[in-house]
């Protein structure tokens, strides 16, 4: 048993509606497991003998939690890049042979090693900011073996470094080539056979799909996502993001842990997700690169109750972004989310959008996943850019 002391504690807390501050507080920490936080002062006396850690007046807050992302890719896409300061528009370099389908040559080149040796510089820079929980999505492979071996490497990242990695089977994330004229065999052969394979295998923790006209229809992801429900896995969609196609109301159907991007995201939309505790998963640093114009509606969202999460999306297209405390002050500046709405949004509201119910918040029972910061505000993790105050990570219980 550890008793951590002389620190301010940001519980997030539900019922504080913001922060959940504890000036002057403590927390005692058995196993991988909170047992108690509080004021210092009312420490109760069982937990006096425990081994003190002075963390010196610092700012503790639940260990942070990317709730999206594609982290693990083959190759890279700088020279689409240029090209497309260039001029050249994303439709042009796809037809190119550029775009998504470049990663999924790059990524099905790759053996694990490789991709694992990609991915950790990545995944570092992450944990360097105090993430303590991670989903990594496959969708780069666009078949059984490319998609499994993704999904490995993610495992494998999980083992190697202080974090929790949540896998998400996205197969469903573009055509590859050799199915272009036959959708229906992609979804039979790829999508559903090798969610079962890998279900069976125990690579998936949760199933997602692109619900976009370049991508997969509604329909087609309504297909998808009952045979996932059949097997007991929860899903989630990148919906609403170039256009409304309704994906958001379908998956809050299916009962989706999240709808992600939601750019275009309608009031139905909004109403079906508030029903179903559909949490809303915003990318800010996808709307950032693609110069989207069009916002969220923060306002309907937060009017219908719908709880908010923030993520980097971080993939080699549209968000090779690899900070969460920039992704915070991105929701603030562009989609105007206050600096409490931020923070709940990596931390009690991501746990919300994994199915985790054991993080994200500082309570007696969560799981010991902290972050002790250089700092004296909260507010200071949104509203600084480019700097870093982390002081340690704290997870399951031991100090990294
Ligand atoms: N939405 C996106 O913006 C990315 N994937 C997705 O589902 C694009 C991925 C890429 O261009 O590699
Ligand atoms: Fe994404």
């Amino acid at each position: 048993m550890k008793l951590l002391h002389h620190a301010h504690l940001v519980t997030m807390d539900e019922k504080s509606g913001g922060y959940g501050l504890i000036e002057q507080g403590a927390a005692v920490i058995g196993d991988d497991r909170i047992i108690w936080v509080g004021a210092e002062a009312d420490l109760p006396a069982e937990y006096t003998g425990a081994t003190r850690e002075d963390l010196g007046g610092r700012l503790v807050t639940p260990g942070l939690i990317d709730c999206h992302t594609h982290i693990v890719f083959g190759g890279d896409r700088a020279r689409e890049f240029e090209m497309r300061l260039e001029g050249a528009s994303y439709e042009e370099i796809a037809r190119a042979g550029g775009g998504i389908l470049s990663s999924v040559r790059a990524t099905r080149e790759a053996d694990e090693e490789a991709l694992l040796a990609s991915a950790l510089p990545r995944v570092d820079t992450l944990l360097a900011e105090g993430v303590t929980t991670l989903e990594i999505k496959s969708g780069y492979g666009l078949d059984v073996d490319g998609e499994l071996k993704m999904l490995r490497v993610a495992r494998r990242i999980g083992q190697m470094r202080k974090v929790t990695v949540r896998t998400t089977w996205l197969a469903a994330h573009a055509l590859p080539p050799e199915y272009k004229d036959d959708r229906q065999g992609y979804i039979r052969d790829v999508v559903i056979a090798g969610m079962e394979r890998g279900h069976a295998e125990g690579l998936i923790d949760a199933v997602d799909g692109f619900c976009e006209g370049i991508a997969f229809s509604r329909e087609e992801m309504a297909g998808i996502f009952d045979h996932a429900v059949r097997l007991g896995l929860p899903v989630k969609l990148h919906a609403e993001q170039l256009s409304d196609l309704g994906g958001a109301a379908m998956a809050a159907q299916h009962g989706a842990l999240s709808a992600d991007h939601l750019e275009y995201l309608g009031q139905d939309g909004i109403k079906a997700m508030a029903a179903s505790g559909t949490v809303a998963v915003l990318l800010p640093g996808a709307f950032y690169t693609l110069r989207e114009t069009q916002y969220p509606p923060m306002q309907g969202l937060r009017d219908a109750g719908v709880p908010i999460a923030l993520a980097t999306d971080c993939n080699p297209g549209t968000s090779l972004l690899t900070s969460l405390l920039l992704t915070m002050n991105m929701g603030a500046t562009l989609f105007r989310m206050t600096p409490a709405e931020c923070l709940a949004g990596v931390t009690r509201h991501a746990a919300q959008a994994l199915g985790l119910e054991d993080r994200g918040r500082l309570a007696a029972g969560m799981r010991a996943d902290l972050a002790v910061w250089d700092i004296r505000h909260p507010a200071e993790l949104t509203y600084r850019i480019g700097f870093n105050p982390l002081h340690a990570r704290i997870v399951g219980g031991e100090l990294v």
